[in-house]
């Protein structure tokens, strides 16, 4: 008898649906989630013939050195920044990622943010908790209304769009940027339109960052690109901590010149940079846009979708659902 190829899951998660890959397959779950060193990593993936990872597993060329009968790195998330794809192609090994199955708790969230900024919901809860709200003690609490207001999205996917979706109801015109313009039917289901990015960082009053990270997007709001913003304007990034400059986001927070912002991701996170937590202007959050438990449930059962695809078992076998190197199925 043959024995079953083996899959290595990097933390734990729902088993109802790992349970799906048990007929078919040796698995390894991971009792608790933490960061694993690159040397870990790579022991962990030798011997495996799949992995289940998340943002916190970067793997790479020295990851996979070893890892002889790696056919797929299934990534729990639609960005896969943490996966470097051409050396993964480079080996014949696949990845996939979980798009679409989060896009609309994603664009909840990143609305939770920007209500929460623009009516200064966690700095009032923070005064509340400390004991500061005496019955005699008026303090005005004035946030920001929505409406009217200009969302500006920067990165138009399915996100993207999930978040201009939801601007109708708020009563709130879109503009948005993307590396090209949406077709025009889609344009008009979202309501939103094309302008180019200095438009878009000039008359965007609530300005919400949606783009993957990559050589080309690290810093795309850095501190030529807050000046463009108005002072009243706020930041909302539910995308990737490297898109925006901390420090210079930091500066303009602390010196007025942008009134707020709310991020849910950061530069070198979970390490944040000391100056945003110094400001009252900001609605912090850690990397949860994503997590509901219909939606981690959802993205954990894509990957093993992907998983199964790969070794021709399930619905999609032979054609993982989302992979991002379709090439390698072809050598
Ligand atoms: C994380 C995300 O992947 O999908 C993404 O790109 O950033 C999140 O959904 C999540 O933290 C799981 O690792």
């Amino acid at each position: 008898m043959t024995s079953k190829p083996r899959v290595w899951i990097s933390r734990p998660t729902f088993p109802e649906v790992i349970a799906r890959l048990e007929p078919h397959f040796e698995v390894t779950a991971e009792a608790e989630e933490r960061r694993f060193s690159p040397a870990e990593l790579a022991a962990k993936l030798a011997g495996q013939d799949a992995a289940v990872v998340g943002l916190k597993d970067r793997i790479g060329a020295a990851e996979i050195a070893g890892a002889h009968r790696l056919r797929i790195v299934a990534n729990l998330g639609v960005g896969y920044d943490n996966l470097d794809l051409d050396a993964l192609s480079g080996a014949g090994i696949a990845a996939s990622n979980t798009a679409d199955v989060l896009n609309e708790s994603v664009a909840d969230y990143a609305w939770a943010l920007l209500l929460g900024a623009a009516r200064r919901m966690t700095a009032a809860e923070r005064w509340l908790r400390a004991g500061q709200w005496h019955a005699t003690e008026f303090k005005a609490w004035l946030g920001a209304d929505v409406r009217g207001r200009i969302l500006g999205i920067l990165g138009m996917g399915r996100i993207g769009q999930a978040i201009a979706h939801r601007a109708v109801g708020f009563g709130m015109p879109v503009l948005y940027h993307n590396r090209s313009p949406l077709p025009e039917a889609t344009e008009r289901a979202c309501h939103a339109r094309f302008v180019d990015k200095a438009q878009l960082l000039r008359e965007s009053d609530f300005l919400v960052l949606v783009l993957p990270l990559t050589p080309q997007t690290r810093h795309a709001i850095g501190a030529p690109e807050l000046a463009l913003m108005k002072p009243t304007a706020m930041l909302v990034n539910v995308a990737r901590g490297g898109i925006v400059d901390d420090r210079a986001l930091a500066a303009a927070l602390r010196e007025r010149r942008l009134a707020g912002a709310a991020l849910d991701v950061f530069e070198g996170e979970p390490a944040l940079y000391p100056g945003l937590l110094e400001l009252d202007n900001v609605v912090l959050s850690p990397h949860i846009a994503s997590a509901t438990t219909e939606t981690r449930r959802a993205m954990t059962s894509v990957a093993v979708d992907n998983v199964l695809a790969l070794f021709g078992h399930g619905p999609h076998a032979g054609r993982p659902p989302t992979i991002l190197n379709p090439s390698v199925l072809d050598k």
